[in-house]
């Protein structure tokens, strides 16, 4: 088999690892905010550009080979290498994830080298194409057919990601039990046996019962602040914890219904977002109508939360990623908008 007749031409190989890279940038930064089924698409399409680029990555770089001669190497033939090396670097910890693989890195594991090695590669390649950027109009040559290729490319692309699931099954991985976020189960149903995971310096003092109270107010006919012990915890709610580091938990969780002390304070017409807020300054917002729907949390699996999963009240949010599901909350705020603070309260929190 002559493989050349398969590989588009040298400028089509540089715009299709282009458009690869945009793509798993894309989807990936995209993951973040998928919590429900009908979102998997942007993990089918993360996972697509990324067997696009395994297949792409070794022809580019066959071709500029002799260009890294220990003789020949320049500041930016460096630059090109760390790049080469940062992208083959995030395929293989991408491929390892997905066939179970692990690492201990401390605090982090496998998916976080993958995460980090990926955005890496964005600000890498920018700086590369500064230097050795070129025109698509030369592309356009011979461009039917490179279109055929590349249709070829993405078609086997999906074939190989719709095997991984049955040979992952077949030879029995750590990567079976995957969700179609790309998440792994840990202690599902065992109560407060699951993973702790808090943003960077977000670690409050254990929370003295006694002294806490929860207070609803913003665009409410009447405030209300409640004791722990007046908290009613005759809700249910069957959900998953699916954090975005790369792990889920599924629990049957304890608490009160947002919308049951909503009604208890009324809300007023303009009022359309609900704010939740810990007492480390983490907060996060949901839409009013979905925040009703939304429970508070003082139990899982009946057990009382741990200090670490947030007690005394932390949000449960189903179908929204772990890190919405604010832990330690000490206040509810209604608000006729969003608050745009929290997207950076949620990277800076307990600093
Ligand atoms: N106040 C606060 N809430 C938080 C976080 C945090 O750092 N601070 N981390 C979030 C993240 S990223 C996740 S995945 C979940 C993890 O909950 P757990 O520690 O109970 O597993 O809590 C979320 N709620
Ligand atoms: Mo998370």
């Amino acid at each position: 088999m002559n493989v050349r007749r398969f590989t588009p031409s040298p400028r089509a190989v540089d715009w299709g690892l282009f458009a690869a890279v945009g793509t798993l940038l894309g989807t990936g930064v995209a993951t973040m905010f998928t919590g429900t089924p009908d979102t998997a698409w942007v993990i089918d399409l993360h996972a697509i550009a990324g067997v696009v680029l395994v297949c792409l990555l070794p022809v580019k770089l066959w071709r500029v080979r002799r260009r890294v001669g220990p003789d020949s190497l320049t500041g930016r033939r460096i630059l090109s290498v760390v790049l080469a090396v940062d992208a083959a670097g995030a395929l293989v910890t991408g491929v390892w994830w997905i066939f179970g693989g692990s690492l201990d890195l401390g605090p982090w594991g496998l998916f976080h080298l993958h995460v980090a090695l990926g955005l890496l590669i964005p600000p890498l390649l920018l700086w590369h194409l500064r230097y050795r950027y070129h025109s698509p109009r030369t592309v356009t040559r011979g461009g039917r057919r490179d279109a055929l290729r590349y249709a070829g490319l993405v078609a086997a692309g999906a074939l190989l990601w719709r095997l991984q699931g049955p040979a992952n099954d077949l030879l029995d991985t750590a990567g079976a039990d995957r969700r179609y976020t790309g998440s792994r189960e840990e202690g599902t149903g065992e109560g407060n046996r699951f993973p702790v995971t808090s943003w960077v310096a977000d670690d409050p003092a254990p929370v003295d019962a006694g002294e806490w109270t929860l207070t609803v107010g913003g665009r409410v006919e009447r405030d209300r602040s409640y004791a722990l012990a007046d908290i009613p915890t005759d809700a249910s709610e069957d959900a998953v914890l699916d954090c975005t580091s790369g792990w889920y938990s599924g629990h049957e969780w304890q608490g009160v219904r947002v919308g049951e002390l909503l009604d208890a304070t009324g809300t007023d017409d303009a009022a359309a977002w609900v704010q939740f807020r810990s007492m480390t300054g983490y907060r996060w917002s949901l839409p009013i109508e979905e925040a009703r729907d939304a429970v508070l949390a003082t139990h899982v699996d009946d057990e009382r939360l741990s200090h670490g999963h947030g007690f005394p009240l932390r949000l449960v949010a189903p179908g929204r990623r772990g890190f919405q599901w604010v832990k330690w909350i000490e206040e509810i705020r209604v608000d006729k908008r969003r608050e745009l603070g929290e997207w950076i309260a949620i990277f800076v929190s307990g600093l």
